[in-house]
């Protein structure tokens, strides 16, 4: 593939509510962000996502904006934004922001309008059907639990399709109009300094019509999205125009939240012409989710991990470029995702971080990740914020779970684990705020911090550090960057390991396991570029792995 100007970056996930409050609210905003940026820039980030800061009542967070042409006042004004912009350009760094066109708040005015008279122009911008009788148009099970229809308000006997929350209505981008005023709207950001944006439930803007059933699969009586989703076709025409009239002509980085895509749409998706520069790798996170919910998950193993990662890149091969991560705000940490039997220990975590980073990809962190922020341990459903999570609190009841196993399952997957506030230090409220945080901190902040890491060169900050120093030092970029991916020992047991190849021959070797163990060595290496342990333990051409050892060869 042709090589782009943000393939050799690396990019960081702020989700602004909990990254940092400067002026103690609660609420961490954009001000915060930018008293951050030194602290990013030393770390080695390039781009940064920012996940929405507009205007929006927060029913999801941010995901149900009212206004596109504004910043949220809990996180500050445009004026902070252009700041931002200005300060990030000063330190070579990129910012993209969230972009959720999918739908749009039941707050903003385009659904008032359509609510006043929703046969004038604003109706056509939502799905609206009659309600007979309070017949449902189709039988269609919102993400956040329920049906996707809801009387629009002030018109009993009308509804409106939502397929996430119903403060989320739907847009209609069946209808010129509405396509035009989101292309507007990314121009307009555009023009204004941001680099791209990260693509909301893109997949979801695509809907088959006419409105039909599926097949039910709960006891809620209704049908799963995805029978819709794999049904419908034609999201790439949309997509395409998109494409032509926003990010191409900018030469934007666009990174699309991608899921279910089909096998032979993978070039269309992210090829030399595709809809987005990238999409994110989600094999991992969706591995084992089960259709009933989060109750009936199924835990992921190493070996599962290895597989899912090995599946995505040998599919992907040079199509295109995918964007890895272990975690994001709708995702548990990926510490306790995806080590298992809770054994988080400094070189786990160093671990899972190597075997991810030095995949071919796009690498992004999540705030707090840097550090090992960990799941956090809900004792009680009052605790729980996230309207995804209590949702599936009420699924696992209905399906027999007692109070304690669909708390567990909360516990588990909520995504609440990855909003907690980033903690800074060992202050009140881990230096998040002097006021009442948002969401609760973790209480392992004084362990977990920023502060006892930034300066420790054996912490996972510095690892992080490293890891990225790696991938641009002008020695083994072109490798690290570009090259191939090759699995390595694909059938040893709990060992994840594989050949980067590019002008170099570099060998990422890992023990996915508490247990020592060894494995051979394709050659003699040259050098140690990264271990999590101050020991190789070799002998002639066998290398014995300690508990979560990783090596990163030069061979
Ligand atoms: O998520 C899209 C998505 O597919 C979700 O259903 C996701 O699987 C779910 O959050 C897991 O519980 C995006 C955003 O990342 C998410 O935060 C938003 O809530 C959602 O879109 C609606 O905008
Ligand atoms: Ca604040």
């Amino acid at each position: 593939m042709e090589r782009k100007w943000w393939q050799d970056k690396v990019a960081y996930q702020i989700y602004p509510k909990s990254f940092y409050d400067s002026n103690n609210d609660g609420i961490g905003d954009i001000p915060g962000i930018i008293q951050k940026l030194d602290y990013l820039k030393d770390l080695g980030v390039d781009i940064i996502w920012i996940s929405p800061c507009y205007p929006s009542p927060f029913a999801d967070q941010g995901y149900d904006i009212s206004d596109y042409y504004d910043i949220n006042p809990a996180f500050g004004t445009l004026e902070d934004m252009d700041h931002l912009l200005a300060e990030a350009k000063k330190r070579d760094m990129y910012i993209i922001l969230d972009l959720v066109v999918n739908h749009c708040s039941d707050e903003h005015e385009w659904f008032k309008k359509a609510c006043e008279d929703p046969d004038g122009k604003y109706g056509n911008f939502f799905y609206i059907e009659d309600r007979k009788e309070g017949e449902l148009p189709c039988n269609w099970r919102s993400y956040f639990g329920g049906s996707v229809w809801e009387p629009l308000p002030g018109h009993p006997d009308k509804q409106y399709l939502h397929v996430f929350h119903k403060k989320q209505p739907d847009l209609n981008w069946e209808n010129p109009e509405v396509r035009e005023e989101v292309y507007k709207n990314i121009n307009w950001w555009l023009d204004r300094g941001v680099s791209g944006f990260r693509i909301d439930a893109i997949i979801n803007i695509k809907k088959k019509l006419p409105f039909k059933d599926y097949p039910v699969d709960r006891p809620d009586g209704l049908s799963s999205i995805h029978y819709m989703l794999e049904d419908a076709t034609g999201v790439g025409e949309f997509l395409g125009e998109m494409r032509d009239h926003t990010f191409k002509p900018h030469d934007a980085f666009s990174v699309g939240e991608v899921f279910n895509e089909k096998e032979e749409e993978l070039p269309d998706f992210i090829g030399s012409n595709g809809y987005f520069s990238s999409m994110f790798d989600f094999s991992t996170t969706v591995f084992g989710g089960s259709p009933n919910g989060w109750y009936d998950h199924k835990e992921i193993t190493p070996e599962d991990y290895k597989e899912c990662c090995f599946h995505s890149q040998k599919r992907i091969g040079d199509i295109g470029y995918l964007s890895n991560i272990i975690e994001n705000h709708d995702e548990p940490r990926g510490v306790s995702h995806y080590i298992p039997d809770g054994d988080l220990s400094l070189q786990s975590k160093k671990f899972l971080a190597a075997m991810y980073f030095m995949l071919r990809g796009l690498p992004f962190i999540y705030q707090g990740q840097e550090i090992g922020m960990e799941n956090l341990t809900f004792t009680s459903i009052d605790q729980v914020d996230d309207i995804s999570s209590i949702d599936e609190y009420h699924v696992a009841l209905d399906a027999g779970c007692t109070e304690k196993e669909a708390l567990a399952c909360v516990s588990r997957y909520s995504r609440d684990n990855a909003r907690t506030p980033v903690q800074w230090d060992t202050t009140e409220n881990a230096g998040f705020s002097k006021g009442t945080p948002w969401l609760p901190v973790n209480p392992n902040y004084k362990d977990i911090n920023v502060e006892a890491q930034v300066n420790d060169p054996d912490s996972l900050f510095s690892f992080y550090k490293a890891l990225i120093a790696l991938r641009k030092d002008p020695e083994y970029k072109e490798t690290i960057v570009y090259g191939e991916l090759i699995p390595y020992l694909e059938e040893q047991h709990n060992l994840m390991s594989y050949y980067r190849k590019g002008d170099k021959t570099l060998l990422v070797l890992g023990n996915f396991q508490k247990e020592p163990q060894s494995a051979v060595l394709p050659s003699a290496y040259k050098k140690v570029l990264l271990n999590n342990y101050p020991e190789v333990s070799v002998s002639g051409n066998t290398v014995t792995l300690d508990n979560y050892q990783v090596l990163i060869l030069e061979l």
